[in-house]
């Protein structure tokens, strides 16, 4: 598969929680180098664009606000397969089903307020990094 980038949120329940270091320690650990990251407050417009493919889901409106509700911590992960090996750190959607050791079996809340977003694909992957960085930003 060979090194990928792939686009990483911490999201508002975690932030909230004082928990970013901790949800850093487990890429970190995984092999996933962080090499972009700041710390914003996503507008409600913001959340909405990022969101656009749920637009019809049930659940947009409330995903928006939660997004917009606190500050988000947004990153770029690096390493082997990083995309694939991200979604494992991260865990299943709904924390429930999360398996045991990933950020959302440990410390989500709900399959609504769950920690962490991570790109599903290099398309998204790439999108989704250049909606929230400039090049300038990304120092493998
Ligand atoms: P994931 O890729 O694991 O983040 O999951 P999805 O792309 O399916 O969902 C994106 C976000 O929508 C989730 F992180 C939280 C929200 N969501 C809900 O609030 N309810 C649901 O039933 C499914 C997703």
């Amino acid at each position: 598969m060979g090194i990928q980038r792939t686009f990483s949120i911490i999201k508002p329940d975690a932030t909230r929680r004082n928990l970013t270091g901790k949800i850093n320690a487990k890429f970190e650990d995984a092999g996933l180098r962080i090499v972009a990251q700041k710390r914003i407050h996503m507008t409600l417009a913001q959340a909405g664009e990022f969101y656009a493919v749920h637009k019809e889901r049930p659940f947009f409106g409330e995903l928006c606000e939660f997004m917009a509700s606190e500050p988000v911590v947004v990153q770029v992960l690096e390493g082997e397969d990083a995309i694939a090996k991200n979604r494992l750190v991260m865990g299943a959607t709904n924390p429930a089903d999360a398996a045991a050791g990933t950020i959302r079996a440990e410390f989500a809340e709900s399959v609504g307020e769950n920690s962490v977003h991570g790109s599903d694909a290099p398309e998204t992957a790439a999108e989704e990094i250049a909606y929230f960085f400039s090049g300038l930003e990304l120092v493998g």
